[in-house]
């Protein structure tokens, strides 16, 4: 894993410590399918003065369990929401609980991918940030206003190293992971993901088993490792594998 973080995201970064004495909150955006990688830890001690708050999305993707087990342990304050629905009321009663003078101006940061943009088109109850599966939608930092807020929608920053599961989750740009590698981990991980392509919890898993039950051949009958990776990959983005709770509390 890794390769660097392209020019964008480095702004992004710079964006924060910039601005970081202007503002009053910030909301860590990250996955509760993979709450360990898919967050950013510098965020925290870069802005040690300021409140903020975890918000963990795609909870409608997420395992019951795991979330509960997540909130027992993580910081409080911490939210788990469906961004792609309206913002949960005591997301907005804690933003409104922090307002002083308004606008109260919150930055909103995480991972790529996350779900950041979508957030705050909720919050501002319009499609104000542009959206997008994939990692990178927004590509310069953006201030949106609605009535008493003001939100900055940053680009994704990367950690330094970023995590297996946050690849598999779609979190890091192409070309910066090995997908074979990361469908292998999906499939260790999730036996209900191996069970989908009709592997055994008594069998060993690969992308060959994969490539077969999917008929996804090259040339000469070969199975083709590499659309078969794809095809795991893709079916964990798009839901097809659910719930795709990718870590859980105890095993971090
Ligand atoms: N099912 C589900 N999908 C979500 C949720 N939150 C975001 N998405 C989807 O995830 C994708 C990424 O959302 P964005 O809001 O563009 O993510 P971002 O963090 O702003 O991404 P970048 O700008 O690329 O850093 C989009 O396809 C959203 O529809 C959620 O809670 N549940
Ligand atoms: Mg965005």
């Amino acid at each position: 894993m890794g390769g660097g973080q392209p020019m964008h995201m480095q702004r992004a970064e710079m964006v924060l410590r910039d601005a970081r004495h202007h503002l009053d909150l910030w909301l860590e955006v990250a996955d509760a399918r993979a709450p360990a990688s898919s967050r950013l830890p510098r965020l925290r001690h870069l802005l040690a003065q300021v409140e903020g708050a975890l918000v963990l999305t795609h909870v409608d993707q997420a395992d019951r369990t795991a979330l509960e087990a997540w909130k027992a342990v993580l910081p409080e304050p911490s939210f788990f929401v469906n961004a792609r629905q309206t913002a949960p009321a005591t997301l907005r009663r804690w933003l409104m609980d922090h307002m002083g003078r308004p606008p109260l101006r919150i930055f909103v940061a995480g991972l790529p991918n996350v779900g950041k943009s979508t957030l705050i088109n909720r919050l501002a109850g319009a499609r104000v940030a542009p959206v997008g599966a994939r990692a990178g939608v927004t590509r310069a930092e953006t201030w949106v206003r609605r009535g008493d807020l003001a939100i900055l929608d940053l680009p994704g920053i990367l950690p330094r190293k970023p995590g297996v599961m946050a690849a598999a989750l779609g979190l890091v740009p192409e070309g910066q992971y090995d997908p074979a590698e990361v469908a292998m981990a999906v499939l260790e991980r999730l036996p209900a993901a191996a069970a989908r392509y009709g592997i055994d919890v008594d069998q060993t898993v690969s992308l060959e088993a994969v490539a077969e039950s999917q008929h996804l051949f090259s040339r000469g009958g070969v199975p083709n490792l590499e659309r078969a990776a794809a095809k795991v990959l893709q079916d964990l983005r798009t839901g097809r594998i659910a719930p795709a709770q990718l870590e859980w509390p105890d095993a971090e």
